[in-house]
């Protein structure tokens, strides 16, 4: 009971709208492995009631039977059918049941999209290959189309996990690991890094983007043709400060010569919905605060402060913002 009680906790506490909760299954892969699990725990609970029942009927009962009347039931059929027949059955059933699950996950389909993650010291590098360009922290993917996301790390060990969308799929220096999903509704799913990788382990989310397809190739379309150029005096007087300071050298801006490659490509930064791999929310308070001091609000990262005149924190910030 206590711990059907606790289960219930666990469960309403992961009902919360963005929270990755893994039964609210959006995508093919995850629908599968959901359904997997409603299996195995609707057999658990079966053999659990049971068991539960006879124990509850054993102490009701206390000790020996009523005086003249043998059992029913022998204690060697007891043994053979709650012992060996039973279990035997249901491990088949759950041993079919989860090779054939297995097989149905990652079997590569025709015509995928196709994305390479890379995991960087807390953060995700996103290519498009096909569409040529490079964004972070935010995978954008049309509804309904299979998608297949090569995954390498090029530091330590970690994992590429969307609970709604699939299953993990850690990411492993020197080995290519492929995950095959469809997302099956529109919806923004966050993801999480689940392999202990280093202070900022738990800063190292990151977001999919499912939308319909024609609003997915208008967010290509985009990256086609970056909106790099300033369009005002301020976002102007912002760019030369970007491409003055030390920014450049570690990051890029698509259509600027702004071509470093240690932090995330900023190219569409202004249309992100966070900061730092889902950090903080991108808004221009919490940017002016990043560019000041990352390491008050990511400890540890490859980033480092830098002071700025107000006006040209404030020129600089509405730059980035609009990089759009
Ligand atoms: C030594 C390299 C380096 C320099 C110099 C640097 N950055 Fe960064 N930057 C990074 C790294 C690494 C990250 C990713 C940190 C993380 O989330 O773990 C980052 C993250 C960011 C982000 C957040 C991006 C996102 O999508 O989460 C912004 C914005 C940013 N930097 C802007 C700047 C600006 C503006 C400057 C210049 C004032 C600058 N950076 C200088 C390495 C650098
Ligand atoms: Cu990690």
């Amino acid at each position: 009971m206590v711990a059907v009680v606790a289960a219930g906790g666990v469960l309403a506490a992961c009902g919360n709208r963005r929270s990755p909760y893994m039964f609210d299954a959006r995508g093919s892969e995850a629908h599968r492995v959901a359904g997997l699990w409603w299996l195995m725990f609707a057999l658990a609970a079966g053999v659990y009631a049971v068991v539960g029942g006879f124990i509850l009927v054993a102490a009701l009962r206390g000790r020996g039977t009523p005086e003249g009347r043998a059992s029913r039931i022998t204690e060697n059929a007891f043994i053979w059918l709650g012992g060996l027949l039973v279990p035997t059955a249901i491990l088949m059933v759950l041993a079919v049941v989860t090779v054939q699950t297995t097989s149905h996950l990652r079997r590569p389909e025709r015509d995928p999209l196709r994305i390479e993650v890379v995991g960087k010291r807390w953060w995700w590098q996103v290519r498009y290959p096909a569409q040529r360009f490079t964004t972070a922290n935010e995978v954008h993917v049309p509804v309904g189309r299979p998608v297949e996301i090569g995954i390498d790390s090029d530091n330590v060990i970690h994992s590429f996990w969307v609970p709604q969308l699939g299953g993990k799929v850690d990411t492993i220096p020197g080995q290519h690991n492929v995950w095959r999903f469809r997302a099956t509704r529109a919806g923004t799913y966050l993801g999480e890094c689940a392999e202990y990788c280093g202070v900022q382990h738990a800063n190292m989310r990151f977001l999919v983007v499912a939308e319909p397809a024609a609003a997915f190739d208008r967010w290509v379309a985009r990256h086609l043709t970056p909106h790099s150029a300033p369009t005002s005096d301020l976002t102007e007087k912002g760019q030369l400060v970007f491409l003055r300071e030390t920014c450049a050298g570690c990051h890029t801006v698509a259509g600027t010569t702004a071509q470093g490659d240690e932090g995330p490509d900023l190219t569409d930064f202004g249309s992100r919905l966070a900061i730092g791999a889902d950090t903080v929310p991108n808004d221009p308070g919490n940017l002016a605060g990043w560019i000041a001091d990352p390491q008050s609000i990511k400890p540890g990262i490859l980033m480092p402060p830098t002071a700025l005149a107000p006006g040209e924190l404030h020129a600089l910030v509405a730059y980035l913002e609009s990089l759009r």
